[in-house]
C-alpha cells in the first residue's frame, strides 16, 4: 500500500532468547545467516496476540528469503541469490536514484566496471558490483536499477540490506528531480528502508527517529546525495537550492561522471564518514604487509582485527604487539584493546 508505513512496536515480554535472536539478525549479513536468524526468531518469539504482526511479518519475510535464496529455476537446477552482493573492502555502498541519473556512468568510471550505461530510462536491471580504490584499501560500490514512481524492482530493498551507505544519485540539470527525490524516499520508507542525513563519522543535527530501535525489520541507512551531471548546470549553488526546497539534511557532492568534476572527493568521504580504520597485521618474527591493510570501523578492537586474519587466531589470540599514534613502540595490549587508523598490530598466539 503506497504512502503508508507501518511501524511494529516490539512488545516488551519478549524473552531474552528472542531478544538475542533479533540482535543476531540485525547483524548478519548473509542471506542465509538472515535466513536461520529469522527461523530462530520465529521459534522464540512469545506467541500471544500482541505479537501476531511481528510473527506475520518474520513468516513473510522467511518466505521471501527462502524464494530469493532458491533464486529462479534453470534447467532444473537452482541458482543462488542473484540479487543480494556480498559485501567486500571497506564497506559496501549503493547506487540509489531515478532512471537515467547516471548512475551506472558513475559506477564504470569510478570502478573501472562495465555497468550498462544508455541515453534512456531504465537501463539498469541487475545489481552491478565493482571496487573504487581509495589510498591502500576499497570501498564496494553497487550500481542498481532506478527507483520511480512507477517502478521499484521487489529485491531491490533485500540487495540494500548488507549496505552501509548510499549514494543518492541524480540529475542536476533535471528540474524533475524536485519530484523524484521525494518519490524515492516515499517508496524506500513504505518498505521500511529510511535513508538518512546521520553519518557515524560526521555531525549531524537530526534527531533521533522515534522507534527506531523498536522495529528489527526497520533499516536506516546513510545516504549522501550525488548531484550527477553538472558539467550540464553551471550553478554550483544549485543542490543547496534543491535541499531547502525540499527541506532535506544530506551531505552533498556535486559530480560529473562526464568529466570526472567532484569524483576525488567520494574516497575520503565515505572513509571520514563511515569511520574507517586501517589496521596493518604482522605474525611475530615476520616482516609487517604494510601493502595490505585489514579494515574495520571505529569502536573496533585487537580481536576484530584477528577475526579478520583468521578465526582460529582470533580464538587463540592471546595478547598484541602494537605500533601507531595512540601507544607506545611496541606496546602490549590485550584483545579488547581499540584500534586507530594506521596501527600496526602483532598478533599473539
Ligand atoms: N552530460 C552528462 N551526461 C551524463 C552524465 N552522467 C551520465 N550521463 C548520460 O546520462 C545518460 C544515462 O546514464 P546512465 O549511467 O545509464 O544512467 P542510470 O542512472 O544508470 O540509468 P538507469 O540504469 O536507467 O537508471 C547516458 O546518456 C549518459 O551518457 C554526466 O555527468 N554528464
Ligand atoms: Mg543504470
Amino acid at each position: 500500500m503506497r504512502g503508508q508505513v507501518t511501524f511494529i512496536c516490539m512488545p516488551t515480554n519478549v524473552t531474552p532468547e528472542y531478544k538475542e535472536a533479533e540482535e543476531a539478525y540485525r547483524k548478519a549479513r548473509e542471506p542465509r545467516e538472515r535466513l536461520d536468524c529469522l527461523r530462530e526468531m520465529l521459534r522464540t518469539i512469545p506467541k500471544h496476540k500482541g505479537t501476531d504482526h511481528l510473527q506475520a511479518d518474520i513468516k513473510t519475510r522467511i518466505k521471501h528469503l527462502t524464494e530469493e535464496l532458491a533464486g529462479p529455476k534453470k534447467g532444473g537446477r537452482r541458482k543462488g541469490p542473484s540479487h543480494v552482493v556480498r559485501p567486500e573492502g571497506a564497506a559496501q555502498v549503493c547506487l540509489v536514484g531515478p532512471p537515467n541519473a547516471g548512475k551506472s556512468s558513475l559506477h564504470a568510471r569510478l570502478t573501472g566496471s562495465h555497468s550498462d550505461i544508455g541515453p534512456y530510462p531504465y537501463t539498469t536491471h541487475l545489481p552491478v558490483p565493482g571496487m573504487l580504490p581509495y589510498e591502500d584499501i576499497y570501498f564496494q560500490l553497487v550500481d542498481l536499477p532506478p527507483v520511480s514512481g512507477d517502478f521499484m524492482e521487489s529485491w531491490l530493498i533485500n540487495a540494500l540490506q548488507p549496505t552501509d551507505g548510499v549514494l543518492l544519485v541524480i540529475d542536476v540539470s533535471d528540474p524533475d528531480c524536485l519530484e523524484q527525490i521525494p518519490v524515492i524516499l516515499e517508496r524506500l520508507a513504505e518498505k521500511k528502508a529510511f535513508l538518512t542525513p546521520a553519518w557515524p563519522g560526521l555531525e549531524s543535527a537530526e534527531p533521533e527517529q522515534p522507534n527506531q530501535a523498536e522495529d528489527p525489520f526497520r533499516l536506516d541507512l546513510p545516504a549522501v546525495l550525488i548531484a550527477n551531471k553538472s558539467d550540464l548546470d553551471p550553478d554550483p549553488e544549485e543542490v543547496e537550492t534543491l535541499e531547502e526546497l525540499l527541506e532535506l539534511r544530506f551531505p552533498a557532492l556535486t559530480v560529473s561522471a562526464k568529466t570526472g568534476d567532484g569524483l576525488d572527493e567520494l574516497g575520503s568521504f565515505l572513509f571520514r564518514a563511515l569511520e574507517i580504520v586501517r589496521v596493518y597485521t604482522k605474525m611475530p618474527g615476520k616482516p609487517a604487509d604494510k601493502d595490505k591493510p585489514f579494515t574495520v570501523r571505529r569502536g573496533g578492537t585487537v580481536l576484530n582485527v584477528a577475526g579478520l586474519v583468521h578465526k582460529d587466531i582470533a580464538r587463540d589470540l592471546k595478547f598484541a604487539r602494537m605500533w601507531g599514534a595512540e601507544v607506545f613502540d611496541g606496546q602490549q595490549v590485550g584483545p579488547d584493546h581499540l584500534v586507530s587508523d594506521g596501527d600496526l598490530v602483532e598478533l599473539h598466539l
